[in-house]
């Protein structure tokens, strides 16, 4: 590590999160995503508490201003209107307190409020027993509705927060977007289209959005009618750890923590139901057809982000960043799916590589985690604070001065 760069990276990160601050909230970059996004504000409240513990509670407390009545907490809140993002409010018709879309995103806030409370517990204490009955409703949301055999399901590529990925090919070919109408995609007029999702998928996107603001959001409705509904080791990864976190948390205010708990064990027997034995790796489960999605993804690598051990996984997690210059790729890249600038479907994203070493770390892989986190430090220097990367070449994919990547870098990778 080159130790004069040090503080210049420093503050470039730092700078990026200023320069992306709305006030209260942080866009995950100018132009591309000019709204509040759930799993990004999470890790920017994380970056931010890096140098300014109280905006990083703002950020969090901001996004909990846009939970819904039954607990949800939405994947984007529209706080002001911005025509260069699609689909805006008015397509998706959120039925919270703010403007929003109708579907949420991995449930990280949690674990980051845990961090920003154990760099200031003093200052932490009673912003997180303001936060606390509200994450325990979001996690209660997603316990009530969204459980399949235990494992998380999704009811919109974009709840996953993994557009893209080859994970949802199968679901994705059982949707006939019929009467998606007449739209115009904003995201190709910001970034290369060959770095984005295409036509095939936006239609289906749309078709989506479309379906759950014709059933009002209704989640029992959503539950007989989409035909989308995907067991995700993103959601239920990182639901298992949000929920050993808020449980520590609701030690530390002396709450009566026996539902986490329980919800704990029925979310470690649900993970094991993601256990593809033929792939021998974590995988995604379609819901509706029964079927495998056949995928090592970095979702699958979120296995020691929520306590799980697992020696074939640790097989599966060498045999694929022994191919990459700069690990993790999204996708497999033995695959014939691999794309390595393909958004999801191959390309490197520091927030994932933050979660997995994050996880390599507690659970004693030392070693693999070092190695993750310098090889993520030398990716974002050498390459810059990009959204993803190419995992092979390192080159900068999708958006530039980004959010999340900046804050990997000041609480992880530097
Ligand atoms: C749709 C903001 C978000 C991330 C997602 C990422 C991308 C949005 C899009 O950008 O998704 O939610 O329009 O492409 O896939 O993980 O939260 O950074």
């Amino acid at each position: 590590m080159n130790a004069q760069a040090m503080p210049d990276m420093d503050e470039q990160a730092r700078a990026i999160l200023r320069g992306n601050d709305r006030g209260g909230y942080t866009v995950p970059t100018a132009g591309l995503y000019p709204y509040q996004w759930n799993w990004d504000s999470a890790f920017a409240a994380w970056g931010f508490a890096t140098f300014d513990v109280e905006r990083g509670w703002d950020e969090i407390e901001t996004l909990f201003s846009g939970q819904w009545g039954n607990g949800m907490v939405p994947h984007i809140l529209f706080h002001r209107p911005d025509p260069g993002y699609f689909p805006g409010p008015e397509v998706w018709g959120g039925i919270g307190p703010v403007a929003s879309s109708g579907i949420s995103q991995p449930p990280v806030a949690a674990s980051f409020a845990r961090r920003i409370y154990d760099l200031d517990p003093e200052a932490g204490l009673p912003v997180v027993a303001r936060l606390f009955p509200k994450m325990l409703a979001w996690h209660r949301w997603f316990m009530e509705w969204r459980l399949d055999q235990g494992a998380v399901c999704i009811t919109h590529p974009w709840e996953a927060g993994r557009d893209n990925t080859p994970d949802w090919d199968g679901a994705m070919a059982g949707i006939d977007p019929i009467d998606v109408g007449d739209y115009t995609r904003r995201d190709t007029s910001h970034v290369d289209p060959e770095m984005r999702p295409t036509k095939y998928d936006y239609d289906r996107y749309v078709w989506l959005v479309r379906l759950g603001r014709r059933l009002n959001w209704d989640e029992a409705a959503l539950l007989e009618q989409n035909p989308f509904r995907v067991a995700d080791p993103t959601m239920t990864f990182t639901l298992l750890r949000a929920q050993r976190d808020l449980a520590a948390l609701g030690r530390i205010l002396k709450e009566d923590v026996s539902e986490i708990e329980a919800a704990i064990a029925v979310l470690e027997a649900g993970a094991e139901t993601l256990w593809n034995a033929e792939l021998a790796s974590y995988d995604a489960r379609d819901v509706r057809s029964g079927q495998w999605a056949n995928c090592v993804s970095n979702a699958s690598f979120l296995c020691w982000y929520a306590g799980i051990q697992n020696p074939a996984m640790e097989a599966q997690y060498d045999r694929i960043t022994s191919v990459c210059t700069y690990p993790v790729p999204s996708h497999d890249p033995s695959s014939d799916r691999f794309d390595p600038k393909r958004y999801w479907r191959g390309p490197t994203w520091g927030i994932m590589n933050a979660l997995i070493g994050i996880g390599l770390q507690d659970c004693g892989l030392v070693e693999r985690a070092e190695n993750l986190r310098t090889s993520t430090a030398d990716l974002i220097r050498e390459y810059g604070f990009a959204e993803y990367f190419d995992p092979i070449s390192g080159d900068a994919a999708g958006g530039g001065t980004f959010t999340w990547t900046a804050a990997v870098w000041l609480g992880w990778a530097s």
